[in-house]
């Protein structure tokens, strides 16, 4: 089956001598760990729709949204270039990065080798990943990879047993306050979670983020970062969430 998979995306895919000559690949990449310590800490998102709340914002260009976070003192930018849920391509990053100098997350799914070096040549900085669509050996693998490429690495876990696909190398760990299942959102279980984490790691509360009073919360349970993106974009002008 995922054989089949492979050889049918490859066709539709460039090579990968293809992608090491695209202008971006060899860029100099913004390193997110340092832009959250000297900023914000707020890595705004863009996305048109997800899952969970279908569509949120349609009438939007990316370039408008993420110039507009940058100005409000992001200190990075997220860009679901997921299409089948999420509505997004790959153009979404490559169309803004000339534009902006802070770091960008490239938000996916992201399970083979092929999608780093993709997201290189697109103009990513930083790499998602999510344990629990991966082993914690192909975390360590990916992590590698993403450090030759010389992009840094957001693990995304969610429970306590995902803890055990941190390792040392990786750059930041980004707690997700939604559960993927059943969507519910819960702020306490991720301090929790937090809480056992090594003091010197660099955390990233993600997503159920409404209001100030959650942002507040959370910064005063030592997150340095958080991760938003319906709070921005459910507004005609999703920037202007930042103003409060
Ligand atoms: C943003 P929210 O609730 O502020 O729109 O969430 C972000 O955390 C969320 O999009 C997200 C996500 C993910 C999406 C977190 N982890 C993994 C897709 C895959």
């Amino acid at each position: 089956e995922r054989k089949k998979e492979e050889v049918a995306g490859a066709k539709s895919r460039i090579s990968l001598d293809r992608l090491k000559h695209t202008a971006f690949f060899g860029r100099k990449t913004h390193s997110l760990k340092e832009s959250i310590k000297n900023k914000s800490g707020i890595i705004a998102e863009f996305k048109r729709q997800s899952p969970s709340k279908g569509i949120i914002n349609n009438s939007v260009e990316p370039l408008e949204v993420v110039s507009a976070y940058e100005n409000f003192g992001a200190s990075g930018i997220s860009i679901l270039t997921d299409h089948d849920f999420f509505g997004g391509n790959l153009n979404d990053i490559v169309s803004v990065r000339n534009d902006i100098n802070i770091p960008i997350l490239r938000k996916d799914f992201m399970i083979d080798e092929y999608q780093f070096y993709e997201a290189k040549s697109i103009g990513a900085d930083v790499i998602l990943l999510i344990a629990s669509c991966l082993s914690p050996a192909q975390v360590e693998e990916f992590t590698d990879l993403s450090h030759e490429l010389n992009m840094e690495v957001l693990l995304e876990i969610h429970t306590e047993d995902e803890l055990k696909h941190c390792n040392s190398k990786i750059d930041l760990v980004g707690i997700n306050n939604r559960n993927l299942k059943d969507f519910k959102v819960d702020l306490q279980h991720s301090v929790q979670l937090k809480n056992q984490l090594p003091k010197e790691v660099l955390s990233v509360a993600e997503s159920g983020i409404y209001n100030l009073e959650d942002f507040q919360f959370l910064k005063e349970k030592g997150f340095d970062g958080f991760l938003m993106g319906e709070y921005f974009m459910k507004n005609t002008n999703p920037a202007k969430a930042f103003e409060d």
